[in-house]
């Protein structure tokens, strides 16, 4: 085992203060020549110089300022190229290097490889080490000046173009950056163009380049780009600082997009857009992601991460930038409830399973198994809640002196903390615990009322416990910012929100002089990542959907009416009456905003109710909650046929497709009805709308409702006939068709689908949109007979000589397999066991594998 731990941090015995490359590119053999201009840290101390190196990376020279050193003194082992200390200068030297290295055969798109034809990058996290010899850690930083030899018309890299002719580009960025910002871009390209005139003056040149043919579904990724730029300037004052930004977009990626100075990477799904093959969720992440990569350039570039262990200080605050820019474009009460559903779904997921682990870690074997939704996701939930506990003005004068304190560096956690500690004056040593603990904490919250002559009293006892996870058995209370109102009994509120701050095992807090007794509603705005367990009766909850003035809050009460209702029916008992009730007086409002009644009128997934019930202490039964979920559902439609008809008549959206908030939130009530509708209707609405649509949002809405009660053959041989040679279409094609199939039968759909021609599987897309697609439909993935599980291993099995991400990456299909029957537990186990036992297993897969078994 290589593990890696966050205590034994040393600094790079070295200063690389400048490296200049020139590529000569060739899809078999690309040489690459690299100058370092290096010099020792401490010149009274020598060290061995190690440079990281992959396997694959072929050294054919070496020197130290002009000289080939003594062969004896330079070792080259599979991971790394050492040089004794013996062949090194005391004084500032210049080492240069020429390896060959081979983009055709890299399968697992780290470092330098080819996609469709084009030369294209990925550092982080280790990629550059299989590019050439170099320190590949985050706090080594260097100015970059790139060469680039290549018949290929367009020629990419970071920082400004220096230089173009014939044949060759030379790129120079001035900017300090470690190598997992570096990236190469070569291929036929073409661009959408813009501009961008910074606050201060500086002109930037702007491009969004894609294949010829593609730019035309460009644009919107460009618009998205231009207004990330002005937010980052209005809201945290951070401007750009080169002449160009460029963004390219690339079919075969390993994860979303990758923000390398002035020149950011994206999966093409993230770029491209029109309105006939990309969803109103397309639209929205794709604007999200642009603006989460281009806000890298300050929070992640210009102040990047010592080592790969703070890496949530670079995510977890861009996710929070993202967000807040995504709830400023959209609605921010729809965006808050996204996010939190999203936040339970991933995170809450992790965190309850063996693969638990704080959004800072204190150790790894293999770092690109820690891109996850606690160093992501959580790492912005904690952020959110420093920035309540400390006031926004407090976060705004915290984050300036951040900016000031540390342009340039390589930084820490505990940097970003003393940031606010000096720009507030508040102790943080028990708020740090959200970084180094995992666990979701269990608050319980109880309530006591006293009635008295000059008002009761209502007193609010809140505890705080978290369950043991991996290496980590006990759990010190936290600091949890819990946000309150109270509502009287005709609605109206008596007091407004306020920020109970708990720090001990268990506390109370006490309201005075109320008239009459209120309803709390707590934890407003998700304040908290926790799970609140509080003892409610349905009318109260339905009372606070109706009243409640906290949009969080109020979605919260309809989505605890109806996983109520949902836990019940899969143990057999009651039914949803009184959620039926409650959401059809809420959908029946016209004046509420049609997002969040789409919010409301979404059933909870059947994920999201196994985990309720294994939170319980139950194990969950996925045909008992497939069952129940279907059958609420139906109710559902039975009961409000008349109004849930009048509401997908009246949410058309007429005139030409426009992906706003406002068109999107129609179109979202529109589809939640639909899918209700289709259970009542025998498909006829849907099959309609799918003929007549010109947008793929309501295309898929339709397909899905259909494939959901086994139709849609028809309308899935259109869509193919229709868009057979649009990739991203195609990938929607293969993801819907396990997710939405009838359990019983999703597992043999995943294993024909895998058996036909264009199921191109080592395009990451394609791979995921099968296998997640499968992970996706709850009792399906997890079958009884273990058809599930057994096919995701064999497919998990072949991609994992080929691209160990992927691979270890769609493993965690099986985080949650301990929280099943035994049945289920032992057909699951089997299956991790036989990828175990694999020989040659990738370090990525090993790694999650042995967690989730250990
Ligand atoms: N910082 C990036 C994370 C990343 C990545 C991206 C693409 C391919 C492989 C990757 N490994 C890590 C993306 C981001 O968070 O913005
Ligand atoms: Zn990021």
């Amino acid at each position: 085992k290589n593990v890696q731990y966050l205590a034994d941090y040393r600094p790079y015995p070295f200063v690389l203060s400048a490296t200049r490359m020139r590529f000569a590119l060739a899809a078999t053999d690309t040489r690459v020549r690299t100058e370092l201009s290096l010099a020792p840290r401490d010149p009274e101390w020598s060290e061995d110089l190690v440079l990281d190196g992959g396997k694959a990376v072929r050294l054919l020279s070496l020197t130290i300022d002009g000289e080939a050193p003594d062969p004896a003194h330079v070792t080259r082992d599979g991971e790394t190229l050492t040089v004794a200390a013996a062949a090194l200068p005391r004084h500032p030297f210049l080492l240069e290097t020429e390896v060959g290295i081979d983009p055709s055969a890299n399968t697992a798109f780290e470092g330098l490889y080819i996609s469709n034809g084009m030369f294209c990058t990925q550092c982080e996290a280790e990629g550059f080490r299989h590019i050439t010899f170099y320190p590949d850690r985050p706090d080594v930083m260097a100015t970059f000046h790139v060469t680039i030899d290549s018949d290929l018309p367009v020629l990419l890299s970071n920082g400004n173009p220096v230089g173009q002719s014939q044949g060759r580009a030379e790129w120079h960025d001035p900017w300090p950056k470690p190598s997992y910002l570096f990236a190469l871009v070569a291929g036929d390209l073409v661009a959408v163009s813009d501009s961008f005139a910074t606050r201060s003056g500086r002109q930037v040149a702007l491009n969004v380049w894609v294949r010829p043919g593609d730019q035309d579904r460009a644009g919107f990724a460009m618009e998205s780009l231009i207004k990330s730029m002005k937010w980052d300037e209005d809201v945290y004052g951070r401007e750009y600082d080169l002449d160009v930004f460029n963004i390219v977009a690339v079919d075969d990626f390993n994860m979303g997009a990758m923000e390398n100075k002035g020149l950011n990477i994206f999966n093409s799904k993230l770029v491209l857009a029109s309105p006939e093959t990309a969803t109103d969720g397309d639209y929205e992440r794709i604007e999200a992601v642009i603006a989460h990569e281009y806000f890298h350039n300050w929070t992640g570039n210009r102040i990047t991460c010592r080592d790969w262990f703070q890496l949530c200080l670079k995510e977890g605050l861009t996710v929070f930038r993202d967000q807040q820019f995504t709830s400023d474009m959209r609605s921010a009460a729809v965006k808050r409830i996204e996010d939190v559903q999203a936040l339970r779904a991933r995170q809450f997921r992790e965190d309850q399973g063996p693969l638990a682990h704080p959004p800072r870690p204190d150790r790894y074997e293999e770092i690109n198994n820690f891109y996850t939704a606690t160093v992501y996701e959580k790492g912005a939930e904690v952020i959110g809640m420093l920035k309540r506990l400390v006031g926004d003005d407090g976060y705004r004068r915290a984050l300036d002196l951040y900016f000031d304190r540390h342009d340039g560096d390589a930084a820490t956690i505990e940097d970003w903390l003393k940031v606010f500690e000096d720009a507030t004056g508040r102790d943080l040593a028990q708020f740090k615990r959200w970084y180094t603990d995992a666990g979701t904490p269990r608050l319980t919250m109880t309530e006591d009322w006293r009635p008295g002559e000059a008002g009761g009293t209502l007193t609010l006892t809140f505890s705080q416990q978290t369950p043991p996870t991996p290496g980590q058995p006990e759990k010190p209370s936290r600091v949890v910012p819990v946000a309150v109102g109270l509502i009287g009994p005709n609605g109206d509120e008596v007091t407004p929100t306020q920020v109970l701050e708990l720090t001990e095992a268990s506390q109370t807090f006490a309201f005075e002089g109320l008239g009459a007794r209120p309803v709390v509603s707590a934890l407003r705005g998700f304040s908290a990542p926790v799970m609140l367990s509080r003892d409610l009766d349905d009318a109260t909850r339905a009372f606070l959907l109706a009243h409640d003035t906290d949009p969080f809050a109020r979605w919260e009460s309809g989505r605890d009416l109806a996983l109520s209702a949902l836990t019940a029916a899969a143990q057999g008992q009651a039914t949803g009456g009184n959620y039926v009730q409650a959401i059809g007086r809420l959908i029946a409002d016209d004046a509420a905003d049609p997002a969040f009644r789409a919010l409301c009128l979404n059933l909870p997934g059947e994920e999201e109710i196994a985990t309720r019930l294994s939170t319980g202490g139950i194990t969950p039964d996925p045909d008992a909650i497939h069952a129940a979920r279907e059958s609420l559902a139906r109710q559902i439609a039975e009961t409000h046929l008349d109004l849930l008809a009048r509401i997908y008549q009246d949410m058309t959206v007429a005139g030409p497709y426009r992906p706003d908030a406002a068109d999107t939130a129609r179109r979202s009530l529109r589809n939640a009805v639909l899918a209700l509708l289709t259970r009542i209707d025998g498909g006829e609405r849907a099959e309609v709308l799918f003929g007549v649509a010109g947008n793929m949002t309501e295309r898929m809405a339709a397909l899905t409702a259909l494939l959901r009660r086994g139709r849609g053959q028809a309308e899935l041989a259109a869509l193919h006939d229709q868009f057979a040679d649009n990739r991203l279409v195609m990938d929607k094609w293969f993801a819907v068709q396990p997710m939405a199939a009838p359990p019983a039968q999703a597992a043999q759909i995943a294993r024909d689908l895998a058996t036909r021609r264009d199921f191109d599987w080592k395009n990451p897309n394609r791979f995921r949109a099968l296998l997640g697609g499968l992970s996706a439909n709850h009792a399906g993935f997890h079958a009884a007979d273990g058809s599930g599980y057994d096919f995701t291993a064999d497919w998990l099995l072949r991609m994992d000589p080929v691209n160990p991400q992927i691979a270890a990456r769609m493993s965690t299909a099986f985080e949650t397999w301990t929280r099943y029957d035994a049945g289920r537990r032992a057909k699951a186990l089997a299956a991790l066991e036989r990828i175990a036992s694999t020989k040659g297993l990738s370090r990525n897969t090993r790694e999650m594998v042995s967690r989730m078994i250990a």
